[in-house]
């Protein structure tokens, strides 16, 4: 059995001083994956709902417990210190800090600003993201993010926040994911609301755009700095030659729609042909708002897509194919060279010199803890590859400055429920237990 604790199970992986100096290295976590939705007063969110509904999450698990981190932060906290990390990224829970999406739960805001004072205490710099999902479902009951208003109380809820803990946060991001925020859960149904309903995906598409906006707008107004948005990409391929439109409509759809937006002000027009006559209206009048200059950009990336236009089925006619490389526990193929070519064609096509941060990246595996040990070699050799494709994307001139592994801790993973363990630190779901896993001590014995 390899030790699981050997920092040199991985030859290639990469050192600290391999990177340029100040890079950042930190884990990633999300408020509703984690605290224990349960616990301190925090009103129900759309997660809750979704969760309760019969064949939407695998065990109809919910985040009311999740890894308790609630009141076991202190010890979490402690893993990122000891691990030699710089950085923590974290998410406020929208309906902990406001239950029914507007008054203030002081009790909330109180939680946040120990947690933060916690990082600080630790050498840690706290990475801010404000939304994470957790929707208050007072506001889903109001269309949720189909309805323009959502984004107009998000912005609320954003300054709130940041009137709090503001002072003390190194980078805020707005959103995570907006793709999974719109497409993701309103067109393909898989997140909470767990719509289909293209009416209200082009909204939604529009609206978190928007509250990314109007946060930025609100933000900047009450002069705090270090702004920016999370976005997840994977590089789309062609499933064989010949596959047509749909690796451009499938990269408008999951990538371009977002950073062109943000970036430039703009919508890709392919994506505008189907989803255009279910705009909301004067769309176009948010523009200016929503390319508001940012500071930085998170970059998430995982995987690649390999697809095919399908010319049977219904817009898009995109048809997703299974490729040929090692999967991981999620089933998505390990592809680092997606990471760096993402890294690149921000750099070279949309951003230049704005700082890049790779937010989010890691696998799940089936782990287990086996004489207090856990070895985890796929996820040690995948890590190395990602933190070497971030070296060479440097090295072509994007100028990326943090990497953050997703997750912490192994967590509640949204549809799949507890069963896809991501964490550098196995959890046992029953005791709470924290198990370094042999990928936290590689990462220490490389960082630190
Ligand atoms: C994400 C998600 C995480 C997921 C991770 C693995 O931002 O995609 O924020 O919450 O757990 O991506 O699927």
């Amino acid at each position: 059995m390899p030790d699981a604790t050997s920092p040199a199970v991985t030859p290639d992986m990469p050192k600290r001083a391999d990177f340029p100096a100040g890079f950042i290295f930190g884990a990633a976590t999300a408020a509703y994956q984690i605290e224990g939705h349960a616990f301190g007063g925090a009103g129900p969110c759309h997660w809750d709902s979704f969760a309760a509904t019969g064949r939407n999450v695998v065990g109809n698990e919910d985040g009311a417990r999740a890894c308790e981190h609630y009141t076991r932060w202190p010890e979490d906290l402690d893993l990122l210190r000891d691990g030699g990390f710089d950085a923590y990224r974290f998410s406020t829970s929208w309906a902990r800090v406001m239950p029914d999406g507007v008054q203030v739960n002081p009790e909330g805001l109180d939680f946040y600003d120990r947690l933060v004072d916690g990082m600080i205490a630790r050498g840690l710099a706290p990475y801010l993201t404000l939304y994470h999902w957790d929707l208050p479902s007072a506001l889903a009951d109001r269309g949720g993010w189909a309805n323009r208003e959502t984004a107009e109380r998000f912005a609320d809820y954003a300054a709130a926040v940041m009137a709090r803990i503001g002072d003390r946060v190194a980078r805020t991001a707005t959103i995570n994911e907006p793709w999974c925020v719109s497409w993701l859960s309103h067109f393909e149904g898989h997140h909470a609301p767990g719509l289909r309903d293209i009416r209200a995906t082009a909204r939604a598409m529009h609206h978190i755009q928007l509250a990314h906006g109007l946060a930025l707008q609100k933000l900047r107004a009450a002069g705090h700095r270090d702004l920016g948005i999370v976005l997840n990409f994977s590089e789309v391929l062609p499933a064989h030659p010949g596959a047509g439109t749909a690796v451009d409509l499938s990269d408008a759809l999951s990538n371009r729609w977002f950073i062109d937006s943000i970036t430039r002000g703009t919508y890709p027009q392919v994506a505008l042909d189907g989803l255009g006559p279910h705009m909301p209206q004067d769309w176009q009048a948010d523009m200016a708002l929503i390319s508001a200059p940012l500071d930085w950009l998170g970059v998430n990336y995982y995987t690649r897509a390999l697809v095919s236009h399908d010319a049977g089925a219904p817009w898009p006619c995109i048809r997703n194919h299974q490729g040929p490389l090692p999967k991981t526990q999620m089933g998505w193929e390990i592809y680092p060279d997606g990471l760096r070519n993402l890294l690149v064609r921000m750099a070279r096509d949309y951003v230049g010199t704005l700082p890049l941060v790779v937010t989010e990246n890691g696998m799940a595996w089936d782990d287990a803890v086996q004489d207090g040990q856990v070895a985890d070699p796929m996820r040690q050799a995948y890590v190395a590859a990602h933190l070497n494709a971030t070296r060479h994307a440097i090295s072509e001139g994007a100028n990326v400055q943090g990497f953050f592994y997703w997750s912490l801790l192994d967590n509640y993973e949204w549809a799949f429920g507890y069963e896809k363990r991501f964490g550098l630190v196995h959890v046992d779901f029953e005791t709470m237990q924290r198990t370094p896993k042999a990928s936290y001590h590689m990462l220490k014995a490389a960082v630190s």
